[in-house]
């Protein structure tokens, strides 16, 4: 009689569409969880203990105090672009690889750092509240007078691949585009995106739109602070589609409350899910719980690569071993 080998088991941390998880349960015993959930560093290692894998969401953290109790652990797939859930060099450190999914969420991204522009310079949000608590009571001239954006010069801080797709939107508004970057991006990127290099002073003076896309990390943690805020203008706006912990947003709700810019539009925060009180009392603030990439396409396919991710790091699969986004 012969016995079969036990199936790796494999940790999702939150809840995942139903057909991609069949794919994961072809290879694997998968645990999965039903609900959203915030996990501590003493819940990811408790729920990783007995693992081989898992599929994280992006706020998940993992590090050397998680990895010292999971022995078992060969391979993490964020689902989503940013991994500053991860602590890279303790992910290797421990021989366990990490991938993410990049690629995938470029043009719904880009299509949402659009959606927030033309929200907080036309007030969108704003009017629709108005609305709703029955302020409209006529045909009036002078209510909710925003900011232009056709014509208007758009700045990007960080010229990876979403902040390509943004620019590219650019042309139909013919809006001038420059950007920032760690480094200038080939002449090739810059003529199809028609895209201006600046130095980053140039960027906060020049733009009408502060748009972000860095990643977070030591180098980026507060990159747009008070003095930062001072430096734009005061009919610009400040758009972060990328990470809280980008923006101070002590200094950001001054500026907005003091009107030293014209209004921002955020789907990331530095304490998410909290929202900052004072943030929430603001009128010239857009705010939106961190759903850049929410399309059901996108985040469908977002879930696909990283169910592809982790069977191929897993050794199974048609990539057995060469998992297409290791980080
Ligand atoms: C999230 C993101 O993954 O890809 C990223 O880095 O921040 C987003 O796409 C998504 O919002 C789910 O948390």
């Amino acid at each position: 009689m012969s016995t079969q080998a036990p199936r790796p088991r494999v940790w999702v941390s939150r809840p995942l569409f139903d057909d991609v998880l069949d794919r994961l349960r072809e290879h694997f015993d998968v645990e999965v969880e039903n609900g959203d959930h915030d996990w501590s560093h003493e819940q990811m290692a408790q729920k990783l203990r007995d693992k081989t894998g898992a599929v994280l969401g992006v706020a998940d953290p993992v590090d050397a105090s998680v990895l010292a109790q999971t022995p078992l652990l060969r391979a993490i797939a964020n689902r989503g672009v940013g991994y500053n859930n991860l602590d890279l060099d303790a992910l290797k450190n421990a021989g366990v690889v990490a991938t993410n999914t990049p690629g995938v969420l470029d043009e719904t991204t880009a299509d949402f750092a659009w959606a927030l522009m033309l929200a907080a310079a036309r007030r969108v949000t704003e009017g629709e509240r108005w609305l709703r608590a029955g302020n409209w009571k006529g045909m009036s001239f002078h209510i909710m007078l925003g900011g232009d954006v056709y014509g208007k010069t758009l700045g990007i801080f960080g010229m990876g691949r979403i902040g390509q797709a943004i620019a590219r939107r650019a042309s139909g508004f013919r809006m001038p585009v420059i950007y920032h970057n760690r480094s200038r991006v080939a002449a090739g990127i810059e003529e199809d995106c028609e895209a201006r290099y600046v130095d980053r002073d140039t960027l906060l003076r020049d733009a009408d739109f502060v748009v972000l896309t860095v990643p977070l990390s030591a180098g980026t943690r507060h990159m747009i602070g008070a003095a930062e805020l001072a430096a734009m203008k005061r009919e610009a706006y400040l758009i972060n589609i990328a990470r809280g912990g980008i923006v101070d947003d002590a200094a950001l709700i001054a500026a907005l409350r003091e009107k030293r810019i014209a209004g921002a539009g955020l789907d990331v925060f530095e304490h998410e899910p909290e929202v900052p009180a004072e943030m929430l009392a603001l009128d010239n603030v857009v705010l939106t719980p961190h759903i850049g990439s929410a399309s059901l396409a996108t985040r469908r396919a977002m879930a696909s690569l990283a169910v592809d991710n982790l069977i191929a790091a897993l050794g199974c699969g048609p990539n057995a071993g060469r998992p297409p986004n290791v980080i």
